[in-house]
Order: C-alpha cells, then structure tokens, then sequence
C-alpha cells in the first residue's frame, strides 16, 4: 500500500515513487520475457511492443509474466487507493530504449491522446533496467497534473521521437522538470495530465521498462473518440482489449469483449507481415 505521505505526494506533485520493490523472481521473469520479445519482434520498433500481458499463458495455463504484474496486488492496491476500487487495465507497452540508440519521447500529456472520460488513468512505469538521466529515463514537471485543461500541442513531423503529438515549448519550463532515477524493480506512478518526457538514450546503457496503465471503471472508454485517429503510425487504440481487474463497470457503457481475440490472434500466431509493419503510439 501506499502511504499517507506517498498519497499525498502523488495528490499534490501528479507522481510518486512509492518504496514499493517488484519481487526479485518477478523482475527475473519479466527481463527474461522482455528479452524474448524483443528477439522475436525485431520489425516493430523496441519503444513500441503493444500489450505483452496479451501474450498466451504457459503451457501449464500459468498467465504470462506481464498479466501476472498487472494482477500483482500490492500494484493493485495501490492503484486502488488512486484510482478507486473499480479498476481497468486498458493497454500495457514495453518502452525498451536500446543503448545508443534509443528514441526520445518528446514532452506531452498522456490526457493528449486518450479516450476515456472522464479523462482519468494511473500509469505504472515498471523499471526492468534502471533508469537514469544518461539512459534516457523519464522527466516530469510536478504538479503540472493540477490544471483543468490540457495544455497546448501540435503534431511533429520529427521521425527521431517515439510520439508525435507534441507539447508547445511555451507551455511549460524545463528548468521545472526533476529525473525519475530508479533501480530496476522499482517503480514511478503518474497522472493522466502529468507533463512528461525523456531523452534519447545515447549511452551504452539499454533503458527498458514495463508500463501499464489503469483507469477507473467509473470512466467510459470511448472508442468511437479515437477511431481512425493513427497518431505515428496504422495502429490506433480503439481497439484495446480492457480488463476488469477489481470491481464493477460503474460507468456501464465499458466494452470488455472488443480487441480480445485480435490481440490473442496477434501473439498466438506470432506477428503477421501487416501487423509487424505496424506499430503504435498512445502516449
Ligand atoms: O518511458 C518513457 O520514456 C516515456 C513513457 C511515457 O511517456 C508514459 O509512460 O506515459
């Protein structure tokens, strides 16, 4: 769990970067399957790897390694005392900057992209190596979560970034942002509308992590928002497969059924030459 000080700060700073340690086993599991998906993906960009906890259980019907973190309940709980006790998990990615070359994420608002509203989701960004200011770890400006709207962005027609929709440079100082500097294992919380980014990785160090995110059922996920809307690329996120995780669907309006099978299919069958040109960019 968190505690009142942990909450209080991710209330008043829009993150937090609870004591909480993923099990050692559970970071060895996830480095291993990281490692695998990014040797059997080679032709989608390693910023990019959609949804790995769609990945099939074991043979023994043991859920892979990324759907058992997303089930972890110390995780839960913790989301639960920010979100609320009615929870989805609506996408996870794997954010691998390879050593030297790995992209930058320009600054923006999560809220930029996404459809559920109220606008509302707490992002669990799982450090699977560590994360430094040199390996390209995240940047935040605290409390940047507290303004109503979103602020101002434009669309980038730059190729070296992981996203395109872009903060406008008057909107924000960077002189404000603080590093998120963590060991592997450990792990940062954000808001929907925290102002983020991190640079490109240049040093000799790969800087991968798990991220995955959970909005309260009390929202409505509502495609149609983001239908034919393709951000970087083909993919679009109308079409994620939501789970339930705690809780009921309070908002009533929330489809648990679409996406499913066509990111079962995805992973089941290993990439089809369509789906391994596409990837995906949803903040
Ligand atoms: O991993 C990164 O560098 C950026 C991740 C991000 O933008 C996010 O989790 O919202």
């Amino acid at each position: 769990m968190l505690t009142a000080q942990e909450q209080a700060h991710y209330r008043e700073h829009g993150y937090v970067i609870p004591s909480f340690r993923l099990p050692p086993e559970l970071l060895a599991e996830l480095r291993r399957a990281v490692d695998g998906m990014l040797t059997s993906y080679t032709d989608v960009p390693p910023e990019d790897l959609a949804n790995p906890h769609m990945l099939p259980a074991d043979a023994a019907g043991l859920p892979n390694p990324f759907m058992r973190a997303a089930r972890h309940e110390p995780i839960l709980n913790m989301i639960e005392q920010i979100v609320g006790p009615d929870i989805i998990l609506w996408i996870s990615r794997i954010l691998c900057k390879p050593a030297v070359t790995g992209r930058e994420v320009p600054w923006h608002q999560d809220g930029e992209y996404w459809p559920m509203r109220p606008l509302a989701t707490c992002s669990v960004w799982v450090a699977i190596d560590e994360a430094t200011p040199e390996n390209g770890g995240m940047r935040f400006i605290p409390g940047s979560h507290k303004r109503e709207g979103l602020y101002r962005h434009h669309k980038s027609e730059r190729k070296d970034i992981v996203l395109n929709l872009e903060l406008d440079a008057d909107q924000f100082n960077e002189r404000d942002a603080v590093d998120i500097v963590l060991e592997p294992g450990q792990i940062s919380l954000h808001d929907v509308k925290m102002i983020h980014g991190s640079p490109a990785n240049k040093s000799g160090k790969r800087r991968a992590a798990l991220i995955m995110r959970y909005m309260p059922a009390t929202s409505h996920y509502d495609r149609a928002l983001v239908a034919g809307r393709t951000f970087n690329s083909a993919f679009n996120i109308a079409n994620q497969p939501l789970w339930l995780m705690r809780g009921v669907d309070r908002s009533g309006k929330n489809d648990f059924q679409h996406g499913h099978a066509q990111w079962r299919e995805r992973y089941a069958g290993g990439l089809t030459p369509a789906a391994k040109a596409q990837s995906f960019s949803e903040g």
